[in-house]
């Protein structure tokens, strides 16, 4: 399948863009990793009425929830309203994302077999998502940049060879080494599914695409290097025509910086690693994302203060050791109990010091 880049929004005015290409920006950008969701009441409410994934099929409300954190936050990037099992729901997969404990597989995929019943994704199965896109770019300022992201394959498999959340990944890790083929053929029809999600959502416009390796920290560099690089890489390569910056984010990744950071434009970094270190880690000529704890921001105005302005002096002896730029995030995603208000002001301080 071969994708013309689409009509593209003019980025030359994006902070977040401009962060990414080793531009100057006009101001030290920041968003949030679930900025939208549980912490924000008015999300809350729209979710009393709905289930999860069904909120993900509808364009108005993803739409609706993807701006909710713009509004309050004056954020500079809005990251789609969606989940990473969302394309594999698209696709014919029986899963479900349960309240309080996250995505849940019907039959867990344990054999060669299972892999190839596994569907393929037919872009029109997440045409809401697209017509999504389409909506919040009409409602987006040209400054502030749309994100649409994905899950990288080894996270995806691990949900599905799983069947839900997990802590070691016993039976992940067991079909990588026990049955290399398999569990190669499975990478692969994930890459593809991670691709044409993306594909689906770069035609639609989004400014810039996030692919979530969350728990990719879980392996070794040696494994994640032969077991599940090789698959990350062909989806970086599939998008680089698009021209948008790429960011590549896991948790706990300190030892795969590197080869995270070498498909990608930005390396996502978590509060393990400092920044500056985080450049030493993967060389020059990447933008930096991160780092703050997100546990800081409960611990009242003074250590959030204290924090942002380390994060940000971290941030320029980063760029100084050879980055190309700095987007502030937190180093994982907002927790549910987070006071909105706190995110508000640590906008404000970030935008300001
Ligand atoms: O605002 C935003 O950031 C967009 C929303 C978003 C994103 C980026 C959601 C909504 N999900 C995701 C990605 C996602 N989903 C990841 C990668 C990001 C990360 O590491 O946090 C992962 C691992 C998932 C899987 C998932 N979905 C979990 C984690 C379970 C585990 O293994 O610990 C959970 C709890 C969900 C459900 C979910 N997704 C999103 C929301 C708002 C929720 C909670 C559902 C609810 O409100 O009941």
């Amino acid at each position: 399948m071969s994708h013309a880049p689409g009509t593209r929004r003019n980025h030359s005015r994006m902070p977040l863009v401009a962060a990414a290409r080793g531009q100057s920006p006009a101001r030290r950008p920041v968003w949030f990793m679930r900025q939208a969701g549980r912490s924000l009441p008015e999300y809350r409410a729209i979710r009393a009425e709905i289930g999860m994934l069904e909120s993900c099929f509808d364009a108005d409300l993803v739409c609706e929830i993807t701006l909710q954190p713009v509004r309050r936050h004056d954020v500079d990037a809005a990251i789609l309203f969606s989940d990473i099992v969302v394309p594999l729901k698209a696709a014919g997969v029986d899963l479900d994302i349960v309240a309080g404990t996250g995505p849940v597989i019907a039959a867990p995929i344990r054999s060669t077999a299972d892999v190839e019943a596994l569907p393929r994704l037919d872009p029109s199965a997440v045409g809401a998502v697209a017509r999504a896109v389409t909506k919040i770019l009409d409602q987006l300022d040209e400054a502030t940049a749309l994100i649409g992201f994905a899950g990288a394959p080894f996270t995806l498999a691990s949900y599905l060879i799983e069947g839900g959340p997990s802590r070691n990944y016993v039976h992940t890790k067991a079909l990588m080494r026990s049955d290399p083929d398999t569990w190669h053929a499975l990478m692969a029809r994930l890459a593809d599914i991670t691709i044409t999600f993306l594909q689906v959502q770069l035609d639609a416009g989004v400014d810039a695409v996030q692919v979530f390796d969350s728990w990719a920290g879980a392996l070794s560099e040696a494994d994640y290097r032969t077991l599940v690089a090789p698959h990350v890489d062909r989806v970086f390569a599939e998008l680089a025509e698009y021209g948008v910056p790429r960011i590549h984010f896991g948790v706990g990744t300190g030892e795969l910086l590197a080869a995270m950071a070498e498909p990608a434009d930005v390396i996502g970094v978590d509060w393990r690693v400092p920044l500056e270190e985080a450049v030493h880690r993967v060389g020059p000529g990447k933008a930096v994302q991160g780092n703050l704890d997100p546990t800081v921001l409960f611990a009242g105005p003074a250590v959030v203060e204290q924090e942002i302005r380390r994060v940000l002096d971290d941030g320029r002896r980063a760029v100084a050791a050879g980055a190309t730029g700095h987007i502030v995030n937190l180093g994982h995603g907002v927790l549910p109990d987070t006071d909105p208000d706190v995110l508000t002001r640590a906008v404000e301080l970030i935008h300001t010091l």
